[in-house]
């Protein structure tokens, strides 16, 4: 599906961001393991936590459609996933086979694990080295760095492990192995990732400390909880710097997970000089919530790099986006990352950007961008990766003339409603 963009006088409205991705993952996978029936509300009906449903349904979970967009989580309890008749598929979702992987590792029979050609070509390796420590049988592709996975499951025992890449992935894989593991399992972050697996696994009850960098697991059972998904922040991401950017522009989102460890976006705004406020802050399901508002800015170029980098990796490419229409140069290192993606996004965010009049120039773990360029339509291509596909539809609103976007359906994978919503807030009288 091909879409055309136009920059339109203004744009104002209020947007709901759909639910949390990395939340609705992890809420259907804990409490499929738990025990007793749970709601979890506000669910992102999108193709990747969708795939997670799907897996889990095929390992004997049951879970229903709800009102609203909710579900209805049958937990099975810890010994109660059966071996799936087929191979399990997760579609183009990271998430899902690297979380499923670490639980699969420890359930008493076999898995076949694959997704699409882009899952397939990411590295897997790095979680099959450490679930080999724990005792694991787990092989992949070409030296298993690639998908499918093959698993063997059964007993596993705990380690001591420091993370090689700042990856919630495999922190969470290890996590969900380490509740069926003997012994304590004991997982060191050298740059935290996010912890919604920690912060739910501590809601339902299981043995687990977070200490500074370190993370202590010992086996657990899990009970299930009702879970209201925050709204996401890397969907909100795509209005706040459609905001900051656009001359003409005031957008309200609301009920936006402002999580320390995603809210980066929000920082690195404000420190470019976005016209940015938060409100309401709040507590939903252990999670913290605010309503955000952003209008029209006059943005500087930064420098980003270190811990803060977790924090914004799946902003990156917005921006780079950003960056392009700032005053001044930015900097972006540390985020090696972006290249084992759903795409290389460091490759194809400079490549998009550049259609566009953009001055992008590729590092090998980021980008340096000369800033104040005007934006002109071009015919860009999204790759087939979502995020790319919604951060060149917001570089349309403020460049001159058309853009089309081929492979715009990208959007499905974590915001079906994206171009809905663009059209909405473009429709906003001058
Ligand atoms: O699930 P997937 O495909 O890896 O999704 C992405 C995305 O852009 O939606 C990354 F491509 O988000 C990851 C994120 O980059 C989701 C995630 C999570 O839910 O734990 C963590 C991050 O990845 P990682 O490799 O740092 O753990």
């Amino acid at each position: 599906m091909k879409q055309v963009v136009q920059a339109p006088p203004a744009l104002d409205g209020k947007v709901s961001p759909p639910g949390d991705k990395s939340i609705s993952h992890r809420a259907v996978i804990l409490n499929g393991i738990a025990r007793g029936d749970s709601r979890v509300s506000n669910f992102a009906q999108a193709a990747d936590c969708l795939a997670t449903v799907a897996c889990m349904r095929s390992l004997g979970v049951a879970i229903e459609s709800s009102k609203g967009g909710g579900l209805v989580v049958g937990g099975v309890g810890d010994k109660g996933l059966k071996e799936a008749d087929d191979v399990l598929c997760a579609e183009n979702s990271g998430t899902t086979m690297r979380l499923l992987a670490g639980l699969l590792a420890a359930q008493p029979f076999f898995s076949i694990i694959t997704g699409d050609r882009s899952l397939r070509s990411r590295p897997m390796d790095r979680v099959i080295q450490p679930l080999r420590l724990m005792g694991a049988q787990i092989w992949g592709r070409s030296s298993d760095s690639r998908a499918p996975l093959v698993i063997k499951g059964g007993q596993l025992h705990g380690i001591r492990y420091t993370l090689p890449v700042p990856s919630a992935q495999l922190k969470s894989a290890l996590l969900l192995a380490a509740l069926y593991a003997r012994g304590d399992t004991i997982i060191k972050e050298p740059v935290a990732s996010r912890d919604h697996t920690e912060r739910m696994l501590k809601a339902m009850g299981a043995k687990i400390e977070v200490k500074g960098d370190a993370i202590t697991v010992s086996p657990s059972r899990l009970k299930a909880i009702d879970i209201t998904v925050p709204g996401d922040i890397s969907s909100a991401a795509f209005w706040l710097v459609a905001g900051v950017i656009h001359h003409r522009a005031n957008i309200r989102l609301s009920n936006v997970g402002i999580n320390p460890t995603r809210s980066g976006i929000i920082d690195v705004l404000n420190a470019m000089g976005a016209n940015l406020t938060v409100t309401n802050e709040r507590t939903v399901s252990g999670e913290p919530v605010a309503d955000l508002r952003v209008q029209s800015s006059q943005l500087s170029g930064i420098e980003i790099s270190g811990e803060l980098i977790p924090r914004v990796i799946d902003e990156i490419p917005l921006i780079a986006l950003a960056a392009s229409v700032a005053q001044g140069k930015t900097v972006i290192r540390d985020a090696g990352e972006l290249r084992v993606k759903e795409t290389d996004r460091i490759s194809n965010t400079a490549k998009e950007l550049l259609k566009l009049g953009a001055d992008v120039q590729e590092l090998p773990d980021g980008m340096v961008i000369q800033g104040r360029k005007k934006l002109r339509g071009a015919a860009c291509e999204s790759h087939g990766d979502h995020r790319l596909a919604m951060m060149i539809g917001v570089a349309a609103l403020v460049a001159e003339g058309k853009t089309e976007i081929d492979n715009a359906e990208a959007v499905n994978i974590s915001y079906p409603r994206f171009w809905q919503d663009l059209k909405r807030l473009s429709a906003a009288k001058s």
